[in-house]
């Protein structure tokens, strides 16, 4: 993973606590995938809004250039980190311990106008596809990302046609 302040990332992975690691490390797990240089930290809004103020009023400057927030339950952090910065934010809602993630869907997914974050699904299918889709953002100006998705892709689909059910 890459360091807390890591002055070369890209992108910004954070999250309301290390619980939740789980399902945020599937976000990471595909940056890598694709070579980009990202920061990975916990920025809980809640326990640590100072931090939180400061980080995203810091983002554009450090040339963060996409910023996949993931949080549970009372979910603000993608929203005040939309709130704070220009920088797109890419929304996770991590499964809640009693409401298995719909009350963080609808924390992160309910934005006033003017303010977005795009909302994904809940744990790590959302993760990942949150990151996927901050790699298709990249790739619209950079050729060699775009390839590597497309490959991405390809592989997906031989996976999908090369499968038998029932399942061996
Ligand atoms: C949220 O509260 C975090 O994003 C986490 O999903 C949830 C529970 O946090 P812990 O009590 O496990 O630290 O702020």
């Amino acid at each position: 993973m890459s360091s807390p302040a890591n002055s070369a990332a890209r992108v910004g992975v954070v999250m309301g606590s290390a619980s939740d690691w789980n399902v945020m490390q599937h976000a990471t797990h595909i940056l890598e995938q694709f070579h980009i240089a990202f920061e990975a930290r916990v920025v809980s809004a809640h326990r640590m809004p100072h931090d939180m103020v400061e980080y995203g009023a810091a983002a554009r400057g450090r040339g963060l250039q996409a910023i996949i927030a993931g949080a549970g339950g009372a979910a603000h952090l993608p929203g005040m980190l939309a709130a704070l910065t220009p920088v797109p934010v890419f929304g996770v809602p991590v499964p809640s311990r009693y409401l298995s993630g719909e009350d963080s869907l609808l924390s992160i997914v309910q934005m006033p106008k003017g303010v977005p974050v795009a909302t994904f699904a809940i744990g790590e299918a959302g993760a990942a596809n949150a990151a996927l889709h901050v790699v298709a953002t990249l790739a619209v100006h950079d050729v060699e990302l775009a390839r590597q998705l497309d490959a991405y892709r390809a592989q997906q689909t031989d996976t999908a046609r090369a499968m038998k059910v029932p399942p061996p």
